[in-house]
């Protein structure tokens, strides 16, 4: 339950070697608590790591971790402080004042703690500290966790046990947990958290509430980690008793900017709102004909006068708007480009339908040049098989991010600011923290949650650097065992594809939980939560045809990408099906039918969850007992359940398509 903050003792060589580079831990004090947990995790690293607690002081000793901000620099020291910004870091080794020291420097104490963990990672990670000179500074500005938790403590979507939120003690009873918590999120650069469920009750925001929040906030505020709170649209009728939340209404925005100004006396640093509205029965703007960009701009003139920010999310979707579930975000918000406040942020899911194995990036990447988009990325595993299957997310994050959106950069560059010129820029990912003694529901997921931090900080990094990071610190710095667990994490997402939606197939999962194949189901209340509406077999052939000759949401795309995947020709495999409705006998570029091929994907599936197992097998004595068994118990499951889906799936779509299996499969047991 340390997470990857376990700091297990390096060979004797590394101790040796790190304990030459940490004999004293300076700075200039007084210290705030955020200057005071970088010392305190230094201290508590090298201790751990080397197996010796360096002393903290003020004289610069050879060998010194000196923590340097502009009014505590040590005279000698050249830098570029501005380079550095609000949150960034210089490592560097170097002689001062004719001692060999290695300073940890940053404008602010935030950015001292953040430059602190990173140090102690390049320790992990057999990094030359004689030789460090390294800066780093966040690529994005707002890098937060959305708990999906609800003021019950269930957790909508989790995986991992209760809500970590323990309402009905707080605000007095706040436990060691929570500073852990901060700690964890700090190590990884994530500074904000969104405490509640998208699905908001109005009720936390009534006063109570607002204090236990707060209690959180004082917990949180050393690590940097600030507090935000999912909105309901509808709080000034539900709360306020007001008969409408007409967002122009001027007693609703009254109500609004009143409301605010209580939550910054509780929590002056607060960090703003995130809402959905008018999406699965959500309350909204629209419900008084008013549009996404009048709703969010009310609540940011709320909070603009206290420096918060509206998060409001482009998920939406409405059965009325029959038609390509695919294309209704696109089409609601893209029109509202440039109309909203400059403290709003449309907070866009990766892909246009809702979190699946695989999607194509969601378009309205790059179509809003007018609006800060912010990324939302599931960390939590809703249609990845919960946490019994092992899925690392990085390789997910890396493809969405790196997806060239056709508007001139890639969807990186469009959360980040640089394509077109935003200042305000946010990441997010859906929690998947309870609590679970793991946190995560599985070891393995706790490499969801750091990626996702590691990559809002700096959205180039590698998913394999990633898990190299996470893997030696988590489980064995040594290269074998680490580069072995590396390899499995890097080929664990596709094999989850491969075994429920391949070739770019969506949303087959079990109605309602999402757990387990259901390609069969078509009689729920809405037509676009019944899998066949995704899938569209039958005699005929399988997919969602979205190219021109279908609902055309392709067009919805930059022309360099719309005219790749209109024809089926030149859309790359793992997308077919989302975008093309196709014959069995379609020739696939590997020469099989269509049909023959989605009977490979599936088998390829199971094939690779066998070799997870295998290859993590090969693991026993590299990694501690339990924690071997407990993955490799997981893993059981997964083989069993990947069979489960192909059994499933062959079966259901060979009653659609009346062909036999290929030849030389045998059926699927
Ligand atoms: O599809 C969904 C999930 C819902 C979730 C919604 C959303 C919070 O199944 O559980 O609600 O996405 O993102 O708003």
């Amino acid at each position: 339950h340390e997470l990857w903050l376990r700091y297990r003792p390096l060979s004797a060589a590394g101790q040796a070697g790190l304990r030459a580079v940490a004999r004293a831990v300076v700075h200039g004090g007084p210290a705030s608590p955020t200057l005071r947990a970088a010392v305190a995790e230094l201290r508590r690293g090298v201790a751990a790591l080397a197996g010796r607690e360096p002393p903290e002081g003020r004289r610069l000793v050879p060998g010194a971790l000196v923590l340097a901000t502009p009014e505590f620099a040590p005279a000698g020291l050249q830098l570029r402080w501005r380079d550095l910004g609000r949150e960034g870091y210089a490592l560097r080794r170097t002689r001062l004042q004719g001692r060999e020291v290695t300073v940890i420097a940053a404008n602010t104490d935030l950015g001292l703690l953040y430059g602190s963990f990173a140090w102690l990672r390049a320790a992990q990670a057999g990094a030359e500290l004689r030789r460090l000179d390294a800066t780093s500074v966040p690529k994005v500005g707002l890098r937060l966790l959305n708990h999906w938790d609800n003021l019950d403590r269930s957790v909508e979507r989790g995986y991992a046990g209760a809500s970590i939120w323990d309402w009905w003690k707080l605000p007095d009873i706040t436990g060691p947990r929570y500073a852990e918590y901060a700690r964890a999120n700090a190590s990884i650069g994530i500074n904000g958290t969104v405490l509640n469920n998208v699905n908001a009750k109005a009720e936390s925001l009534t006063a109570p509430f607002l204090a236990k929040a707060a209690a959180l906030a004082d917990v949180f505020r050393p690590y940097g980690l600030k507090v935000f709170l999912s909105a309901r649209f509808s709080a000034p009728v539900e709360l306020g008793g007001l008969k409408t939340a007409d967002p122009l209404d001027p007693a609703v925005r009254a109500w609004w900017r009143a409301k605010a100004d209580e939550v910054y006396r509780a929590m002056p640093d607060f960090g703003g709102f995130l809402v959905k509205a008018n999406s699965e029965g959500q309350p909204g703007p629209q419900d008084y004909g008013r549009t996404h960009a009048d709703g969010a701009n009310m609540l940011a003139e709320a909070l603009a006068p206290h420096g918060g920010v509206v998060l409001w999310r482009a998920f939406v979707y409405a059965h009325e708007n029959a038609g390509d579930r695919a294309g209704q975000a696109y089409a609601e918000f893209q029109p509202l480009d440039g109309r909203f406040a400059p403290n709003v942020v449309v907070q866009v899911k990766n892909g246009p339908i809702d979190f699946q194995p695989r999607e194509p990036f969601h378009p309205l990447f790059g179509a809003m040049p007018r609006t800060p988009l912010g990324l939302e990325l599931q960390i939590t595993k809703e249609y990845l098989g919960f946490s019994t299957h092992l899925a690392y997310l990085g390789t997910l994050f890396e493809e969405v991010l790196r997806a060239d959106t056709g508007h001139g950069g890639t969807v990186a560059r469009v959360v980040d600011g640089r394509l077109q010129g935003q200042r305000l820029t946010a990441m997010a990912g859906v929690a998947n923290i309870g609590t679970d003694r793991n946190w995560c529901g599985s070891q393995f997921d706790q490499a969801n949650w750091y990626a996702f931090g590691r990559m809002a900080w700096d959205p180039d990094l590698s998913a394999r650097a990633v898990a190299e990071e996470w893997a030696a610190q988590t489980f064995s710095a040594r290269r074998a065992a680490r580069d072995a667990i590396v390899e499995l994490m890097m080929g664990s997402r596709e094999a989850v594809a491969d075994t429920m939606t391949p070739l770019g197939l969506h949303h087959l999962m079990g109605s309602g939980h999402h757990y387990g194949p259901a390609p069969w189901v078509d009689d729920l209340e809405r037509p676009d939560w019944n899998p066949v509406y995704y899938h569209r077999a039958g005699r005929d052939g399988i997919g969602f045809d979205r190219s021109p000759t279908g609902s055309n949401t392709v067009a919805q795309y930059a022309a360099p990408v719309a005219r790749l995947w209109a024809d089926p020709r030149t859309t790359p495999p793992a997308l077919l099906l989302w975008f093309h409705h196709l014959p069995w006998d379609y020739r696939m570029p590997s020469g099989r039918t269509l049909w023959a091929e989605l009977v490979a994907r599936y088998d390829a599936g199971v094939a690779a969850v066998d070799d997870m197992g295998r290859r993590w097998a090969a693991l026993r004595g590299e990694v501690d007992g339990e924690r071997h068994a407990e993955v490799a118990a997981y893993l059981a499951v997964q083989a069993k359940e990947a069979r489960w889906w192909r059994g499933a799936c062959l079966g259901y779509f060979q009653s659609a398509s009346s062909l036999p299996l290929p030849p030389g499969v045998r059926p699927p047991e």
